[in-house]
């Protein structure tokens, strides 16, 4: 199991990696291009110049978090095949430089959603929390704009002005595509892929939707064990697997997440470990990594994780805003180091116990 810590690049992130360097434990950086719009091909230089600064904090690209995939691939439009065709090429590109794992969604329109970016906690921290009451009964410009005024200076992974202003289009182009629809397309992009893939040793990480379950009447085929073992099972190829992320799949008080580690044996090629706390149908807080402080036993995920042999990179998800930290939702230095510490303390337990 490889620590690793997500870095934005010295553009965007309020981190440096000189930082991430110093956590205990943390040995890659799982990075990106984040001034690229999905779609676009990822030139080999700039992938070089990636690692070589990474390199210089005297740390490894362990892998990228995301090549976003377009959304004419999503919903099968008449340009599917030149997007996708542009993968294979950003595919090829981090493949020569020696990245062997890519992270990516397949959720249509927009990536996660939170009805609240920095909900006060009774500490004084505060998190990113989601009420279903608040969000699926709003539309989802409201959303946009709501989430526009919250995000301050920051740009929210996932929610790029370039794409959401075109939210309309976007909806549009998903008129008549349910979830069978969305699989078959999710099918036909990881057969196109999966030749460069095994040509080049890359593992592509399927993450989870979040939360998990359908918002905004869109369809979403990656929310729950069925679904996860759906696409492990679409293309039988050891580079088509998935990011086993806790709080994803967490959302949902139904998911027993040991249970799903366990079953996807073989099938993880990256981890997300993080807590939730539910407060009550479609309703959660995210909360330090602390099993304590949420609903999730972390001790049990990361004994599953062991038990499994599980040997790619591990990274701590989102977390509290604390000791007056700014930087993007979710994305500040201290909690996400706090939780790793905590998540490096409970490995070495376990496997001193074993
Ligand atoms: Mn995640």
């Amino acid at each position: 199991m490889k620590m690793t810590f997500r870095w934005f690049g010295d553009k965007f992130d309020t981190i440096t990696p000189e930082q991430i360097r110093q956590i205990p434990a943390v040995t890659g950086v799982i990075a990106t291009l984040y001034d690229t719009l999905p779609g676009e091909v990822w030139e080999r230089g700039a992938v070089r110049a990636l690692k070589a600064r990474v390199e210089k904090a005297g740390l490894e690209v362990s892998g990228i978090e995301s090549v976003n995939i377009h959304d004419a691939i999503k919903a099968a439009a008449p340009d599917r095949d030149m997007y996708i065709e542009n993968y294979i090429k950003t595919l090829k590109a981090l493949g020569e430089e020696g990245i062997d794992l890519v992270c990516y969604n397949f959720m249509p329109v927009f990536d996660w959603t939170r009805s609240d970016l920095a909900k006060p906690r009774p500490d004084g921290s505060s998190v990113l929390s989601y009420d279903g009451d608040i969000v699926e009964k709003m539309a989802f410009e409201q959303m946009l704009e709501s989430l526009e005024s919250k995000r301050g200076e920051f740009l929210l992974p996932g929610w790029e002005p370039e794409r959401m202003a075109r939210n309309k289009e976007l909806f549009g182009i998903y008129k008549g595509v349910d979830e069978t629809k969305l699989r078959e397309n999710l099918g036909y992009f990881l057969k196109a892929i999966m030749p460069a893939c095994e040509e080049y040793n890359i593992k592509m990480a399927i993450h989870p939707d979040d939360p998990a379950w359908s918002v905004f009447g869109l369809p979403r085929i990656v929310k729950n064990h069925e679904d996860l073992q759906e696409i492990v099972n679409l293309v039988s190829s050891p580079c088509n697997g998935i990011t086993l992320c806790s709080g994803s799949l967490g959302s949902n008080p139904d998911n027993d997440i040991p249970a799903i580690i366990r079953s996807l044996k073989g099938k993880i090629h990256f981890a997300h470990v993080r807590n939730v706390k539910h407060l009550g149908y479609r309703k959660f807080d995210e909360t330090a990594h602390l099993s304590a402080d949420g609903s999730l036993d972390m001790y049990r995920i990361m004994k599953a994780f062991v038990d499994i042999g599980f040997d790619g990179p591990l990274r701590p998800d989102h977390g509290r805003m604390v000791w007056g930290e700014k930087s993007m939702p979710g994305y500040g230095l201290y909690d996400r180091a706090m939780g790793i510490c905590y998540l490096s303390g409970l490995l070495e337990a376990i496997r001193k116990h074993a």
